[in-house]
């Protein structure tokens, strides 16, 4: 046991620095660092790790200045049933979230970090969500006892001394606080593993007094907090109570060969293309896109009565199976960058990176994620379907001018997609907004990898938010229907569902070649924008007909086209409709007699269809 931890210099903000006492007194670690974000610290932190086995340094030749995790094959991805929302009320967390009171869970994660540090340095990152510049800077501060997790969050958040001295400047600013352990103290010298986690986790969130509490796990979103437990669990309570919106979404610009810009938001559930759109290379000739943002949309009212969005993340947290110069060239070319992170990918006889997709040859010979060798003729995949690679945003060559503007852009469509192999149109447009949300409210998706449990299991995912919602899912959804009323109809974004994933029902293969080819949709909604685009009536929205979608250099017939398209009423009516009620009853009286409307719309089309 350590009674005095050696420090690094402390702060002069009195609360910052009595909380960081408080815990160091309670995780009792042998030290204590304030991170400052700089180059020495990172070149001293991955060296750090290196020598502890938890990173294999990369061939600077083919990724300078980057490197390889892997995980224990525990700790692969957010643990959904080990995530609460502890509102003092279980009503204010809904029936979409698991819950437990405030002081209930505080004393078990209490007892849970008591010495969970011993052995090992506590790390004090101060970050910022978003611009340092903004009217209200996003704070946060992280403590961990992770050297993973610092060097991580330098990719994925603004952090350091920068931070820490606009915090000290305005002692009075809101500051979120986050605190994570692995839950793997080195007691009475006991010798560190490669990854360091506890079988028992839990990734707490107290949206009232905005604190995150997160132990056992090492992993991505329920370690790096600034992430999916600030900028969406904490952010998303914020937002309802401040009338602004936290959401699980990509930013897209989009120039037209004419040179029209539109800024177009697109949530999809986790593993389900947001970061592939983001990214986007145009199959269509004279189309450019730029990334804002590939996972996260923080978006509120400008003067003009306008929804403007923001990317709050300064590095893209991406899956990398699928990942190749085929589907996505512009996050191969940001990785090639270097400095980078790589978890639980297969490691090459030459230093590098490889996965599942990233080439259409397989190497002869790779380790796998396992530490395992593996060869083309082995069973199992050489990388976990979850894994990542963690790269700095800016090294994107696609990145918009505008990422940096702290006032965000001006978003003209949303776009709503899941994982849906089957009844989901490529495309259809809202009528209107409420109509929009009751889309959005409806949205389900195939489960995926990104969380722990099943894979492929058809659930409702109320805009790609169920995972992400900080409060209660009734009252998120009638978030959406107050927003709508703030504004005029006519600056409101248009929203959209769309559907990459349906299969052809004969040979199981995707009806639509995704990828670039998305541009095809993204044009016709732009002409829709521009009042230039056909479209259908069906009952469930606003379809194109095939000959709307640009098939220029498509090789598909427009039959193909038109099974994409496809509105089948009777899949609607008999199959769909029958679970989208059996979710709205989930909701009890939260359900917004706006959304109930929605639903008798919708029967009252299809049965009248
Ligand atoms: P998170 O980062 O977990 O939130 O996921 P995401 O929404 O950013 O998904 P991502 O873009 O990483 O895509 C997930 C998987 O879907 C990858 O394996 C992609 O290759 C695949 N994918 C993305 N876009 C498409 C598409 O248009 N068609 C098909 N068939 N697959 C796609
Ligand atoms: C997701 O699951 O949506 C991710 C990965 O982006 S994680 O950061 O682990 O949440
Ligand atoms: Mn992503």
């Amino acid at each position: 046991m350590t009674t005095q931890a050696e420090r690094t210099k402390g702060t002069s903000h009195a609360g910052l620095q009595a909380w960081v006492d408080e815990v160091a007194a309670l995780t009792t670690p042998d030290a204590i660092h304030w991170v400052d974000g700089s180059e020495a610290e990172w070149d001293r932190l991955t060296t750090l790790l290196v020598e502890g086995g938890t990173f294999t340094r990369l061939n600077p030749d083919k990724k300078p200045n980057s490197f390889h995790a892997a995980s224990d094959p525990s700790d692969v991805a957010r643990v959904e049933d080990r995530t609460y929302i502890c509102s003092e009320k279980e009503e204010d967390a809904g029936f979409t979230n698991n819950w437990k009171a405030p002081a209930e869970m505080k004393a078990i994660m209490t007892d849970l970090y008591r010495g969970s540090m011993a052995g090992r340095t506590m790390y004090v990152i101060p970050f910022v969500m978003g611009h340092i510049e903004a009217d209200v800077p996003m704070f946060g501060v992280e403590i961990t006892d992770s050297a993973y997790v610092v060097v991580s969050m330098r990719i994925m958040a603004r952090i350091g001394a920068e931070v820490l001295a606009a915090i000290e400047a305005k002692p009075d600013a809101s500051v979120v606080k986050g605190l994570h352990s692995v839950g793997y103290p080195l007691t009475d010298g006991k010798a560190d593993v490669k990854w360091p986690c506890n079988d028992t986790k839990y990734i707490a969130h107290f949206p009232e007094t905005r604190e995150i509490w997160s132990y056992g796990s090492g992993y991505g979103g329920n370690a790096l907090l600034g992430k999916k437990c600030y900028a969406l669990r904490i952010a998303s309570a914020m937002a309802r109570d401040e009338g602004w919106m936290a959401e699980h979404m990509l930013i897209l610009k989009l120039i037209s060969p004419k040179g029209s810009v539109h800024y177009v938001a697109g949530a999809f559930p986790s593993a389900c293309g947001k970061t592939n759109l983001a990214m986007i290379e145009p199959a269509l000739d004279g189309w450019e896109a730029e990334m804002v943002g590939d996972d996260i949309a923080w978006m509120r009212f400008g003067a003009d009565g306008r929804l403007y969005a923001i990317n709050p993340e300064f590095g893209l947290f991406g899956v990398a199976p699928g990942t190749g110069m085929h589907s996505n060239p512009n996050a191969m070319v940001t990785v090639d960058k270097g400095n980078s992170i790589f978890t639980n990918v297969a490691l090459t006889d030459e230093g590098d990176v490889w996965w599942e997709g990233m080439t259409k040859a397989k190497p002869h010979h790779l380790i796998d994620w396992k530490g395992n060798d593996w060869t083309p003729e082995s069973d199992t995949p050489s990388s976990h379907p979850n894994s990542r690679f963690c790269t700095p945003a800016k090294q994107c060559p696609m990145i918009a001018p505008e990422y940096d503007e702290p006032n965000g852009v001006p978003i003209d469509a949303i776009l709503f997609g899941g994982r849906r192999g089957t009844t989901v149109p490529l495309v259809y447009e809202s009528r209107d907004w409420a109509h929009g949300v009751f889309v959005g409210a409806t949205l389900s998706s195939e489960t995926t990898a990104a969380a722990t449990g099943a894979v492929g299991v058809v659930r409702r995912d109320p805009m790609a938010m169920l995972p992400f919602i900080g409060y209660n899912a009734g009252d998120y959804v009638n978030h959406w229907l107050e927003i709508g009323k703030q504004a005029d109809e006519s600056k409101l974004p248009k929203i959209y569902q769309v559907n990459w994933f349906r299969k052809d029902d004969e040979d199981g293969s995707f009806l639509w070649p995704g990828f670039g080819d998305n541009a095809r949709v993204l044009k016709w909604i732009v002409e829709r924008l521009e009042g230039t685009a056909e479209a259908v009536e069906t009952p469930v929205g606003l379809v194109p007909t095939p000959a709307a979608i640009d098939a220029t250099g498509l090789d598909m017939t427009e039959e193909q086209v038109a099974k994409a398209l496809a509105v089948n009423v009777g899949e609607w009516r008999d199959q769909e409709l029958p679970l989208i009620e059996e979710w709205f009853a989930s909701f009890g009286d939260k359900l917004p007699t706006q959304l109930a409307d929605e639903l008798a719309t919708l029967k009252a089309r299809l049965e009248s269809a």
